[in-house]
């Protein structure tokens, strides 16, 4: 993201002036989804494209937010009745009251912001733009007294409270603690985490874009959490301790198979799983066994296609064109209904798996899916 170009525009849009710019990454997860919220383990990091913001108090009781993407501009005010309609002013909205809620003394500001991080990939780019502001708000305002776990807490219940979306920590978190050639393991119950290098050796990882994004995807994301918590009041009236699907066993889970719906058991049968791969994962990667990773993105796809059931025609297809071509791991990446596959790529097949995977989709589809390579890149900063 060119600062420069941010920068212009902040001033041709306001009063000539500069103000302090920020910046916060978006996401890839190798694995672990819809984990985060069932208190489970993720394994994402923080990419080279994000959100940037150039940010100046203007002493009034107001906020002056332009998008320079959208080229759209709204002004709101910071009390709870002043919620804009504009849906991503309202990402901008939420981390503000966040911020009050929790004490920091926001005050009226003007702002310019873009992003380079492809909206509706499953990259995040919403998480970015929250976590811009948090930082942003917390230096501004708030003498950096939110510490960074709170801040990505700020993005998440701005999710909660002012976008309709249930989400897990996973997405803030990974663009506020994002560090360049790290993936993260994270513990969405305890928040612990642990730094893993990423660079495999040989291979390439690379995202290839459906271009598609579904209507109703919000609501079928919190549909899924309530399956999840269901199984797990399903399950607590046999095992007290039990708090998520994290604690659950699939023995425990085939305890309740006749009190849950057949649609609930298959998600808790996923997010079990899912949990398991993670670790696995994280213990294959440790010893540079990338056959290994592979194999289990490819259960994960299984798993979110046949049983959790948040993959789409495209996806399908673009995995299936990733096994036909010998890629040694590939999945659906993020919450899934559209957005891109993750694959895992020998460097020597890399040509042909993009070349084909576009003729391929293009021949089905009647247009060419796009393709990201991946770039670890580090998390939430001031720029200047
Ligand atoms: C979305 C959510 F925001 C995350 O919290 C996570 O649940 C993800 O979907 C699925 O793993 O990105």
């Amino acid at each position: 993201m060119d600062i420069e170009f941010v920068r212009s525009r902040f001033i041709k849009h306001f009063d000539g002036t500069t103000g302090s710019v920020y910046a916060s990454p978006g996401r890839i997860n190798l694995i672990g989804e819809h984990t985060d919220y069932n208190g489970g383990f993720v394994f994402p990091g923080a990419v080279d494209k994000g959100m940037m913001a150039e940010i100046k108090p203007n002493g009034k009781d107001k906020v002056c937010a332009y998008s320079i993407d959208l080229k759209d501009y709204v002004e709101f005010g910071l009390n709870e009745e002043d919620a804009p309609k504009a849906s991503w002013a309202r990402y901008i909205f939420g981390v503000c009251r966040e911020m009050i809620k929790r004490g920091v003394d926001v005050k009226g500001f003007n702002t310019a912001f873009a992003g380079d991080v492809p909206l509706g990939a499953g990259m995040s780019s919403s998480a970015a733009l929250e976590s811009t502001f948090a930082y942003a708000l917390n230096d501004l305002f708030g003498d950096n007294k939110i510490d960074k776990f709170e801040l990505a807490k700020v993005g998440q219940a701005t999710e909660h409270n002012y976008c309709g979306v249930n989400c897990g920590i996973m997405d803030q978190f990974a663009s506020v603690f994002g560090k360049a050639g790290k993936l993260i393991r994270l513990d969405c119950r305890s928040l612990e985490y642990q730094y893993y290098p990423f660079k495999p050796d040989g291979y390439r990882l690379v995202l290839v874009d459906s271009v598609v994004k579904h209507e109703l995807a919000s609501s079928a994301y919190n549909k899924r959490r309530q399956s999840c918590e269901a199984v797990v009041a399903a399950i607590q009236k046999n095992h007290p301790h039990v708090e998520f699907l994290r604690d659950c066993t699939m023995e425990m889970l085939n305890e309740v198979k006749e009190n849950v719906s057949e649609e609930d058991y298959k998600r808790a049968e996923y997010v079990i799983e899912e949990i398991q791969r993670v670790l696995d994962v994280c213990d294959a990667l440790e010893k540079g066994d990338y056959e290994t990773v592979g194999q289990k993105m490819y259960e994960t796809h299984h798993g979110m296609s046949k049983l959790y059931e948040v993959s789409c025609e495209e996806l399908d297809f673009l995995n299936d064109i990733a096994f036909d071509c010998g890629v040694t791991g590939s999945r659906v990446m993020g919450g899934g209904f559209g957005g891109c596959t993750i694959n895992l790529v020998k460097n020597e097949l890399y040509e042909t798996f993009i070349t084909t995977a576009k003729e391929r989709f293009k021949e089905k589809f009647g247009r060419s899916p796009k393709v990201y390579d991946v770039v670890i890149g580090d998390g939430s900063r001031k720029i200047c």
